[in-house]
């Protein structure tokens, strides 16, 4: 059986964070195994306003001694990291264990959320983990970010950042455009392997539950390359997999919804 692992925030409402990332692994096909490094709660009482509680140094180095030394990975995604020391740490077990199958999802906001933007950290990110990751799954707002532009609204914006970011050493730049897009009539990313463009489009799901999407994808990506795919078709599998997970979201209360994972499995049995 494939192991695939994730070093990420649980998301305590269960629709984005370490528990996409889980549930996606299972539909894959994948034992998942998962290190925390912050919970994320939403505060009923007011207005599902997010908080963090990072774990600490210590708690986080056990559980990837435990994953990488006491089990070892396929492949492995970095979500939501929240302290330097996660990040540290995780470059640190990548690199000792020559991950070949990382995915770096870049994660700075949640949706909705307010957990506050940290250019430090994101400059972090990109000289730790960004050399070490085979695939880069940024959305939108992180992509412009990463690339130093403005939040990305056109496909040529899309394509400028993506060779942007290729130029800071990562092969492969998975942008999730998804609906976001200006004028766009169709769900579209973009997949970048430093010379050729492929546009991975899907049908425009007109869908307000969508949390946790972002990390769906790039779970999706992590145990596609651990089960053997090349990139490109690792890309365009997560893609069909968040279409239909999409396709049958559903609302959890009056504020958030989540994809489902599930469907993927209806899909095809
Ligand atoms: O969707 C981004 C995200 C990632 N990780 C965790 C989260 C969220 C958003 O809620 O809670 C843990």
């Amino acid at each position: 059986m494939v192991k695939l692992a994730t070093i990420a925030g649980s998301d305590a409402s269960g629709g984005a964070g370490l528990e996409a990332d889980l549930k996606t692994f299972e539909e894959y096909g994948g034992y998942g195994m998962a290190a925390v490094t912050v919970i994320a709660t939403m505060n009923p009482h007011n207005e599902w306003s997010h908080e963090i509680f990072p774990l600490s140094e210590e708690a986080v180095k056990a559980q990837l001694e435990t994953i990488f030394t006491g089990v070892g990975v396929d492949a492995v995604k970095t979500g939501m990291l929240a302290t330097p020391y996660a990040v540290e740490l995780a470059a640190e077990y990548i690199s000792k264990n020559n991950i070949e199958n990382y995915v770096l999802d870049p994660v700075m906001i949640c949706k909705g959320g307010n957990v506050p933007l940290n250019p430090e950290m994101n400059q972090l990110i990109i000289k730790k983990l960004l050399p070490l990751a085979k695939i880069i799954t940024p959305n939108l707002f992180e992509a412009g970010q990463i690339a130093g532009v403005d939040t990305l609204q056109t496909i040529e914006e899309i394509e400028d950042a993506a060779k942007k970011i290729y130029a800071l050493g990562v092969p492969y730049v998975f942008i999730k455009g998804g609906a976001k897009l200006k004028d766009t009539v169709t769900s579209m990313d973009i997949f970048y392997d430093g010379s050729e463009f492929h546009r991975i489009e899907g049908e425009l799901l007109k869908t307000e539950w969508n949390h946790g999407s972002g990390c769906t994808v790039a779970a999706a990506v992590t145990a596609g390359l651990g089960l053997g795919l090349e990139p490109y078709e690792s890309a365009v599998r997560a893609k069909k997999f968040i279409t239909l997970s999409l396709r049958n979201s559903f609302p959890l209360n009056k504020w958030v919804g989540p994809g489902n994972p599930a469907a993927w499995r209806k899909a095809f049995n």
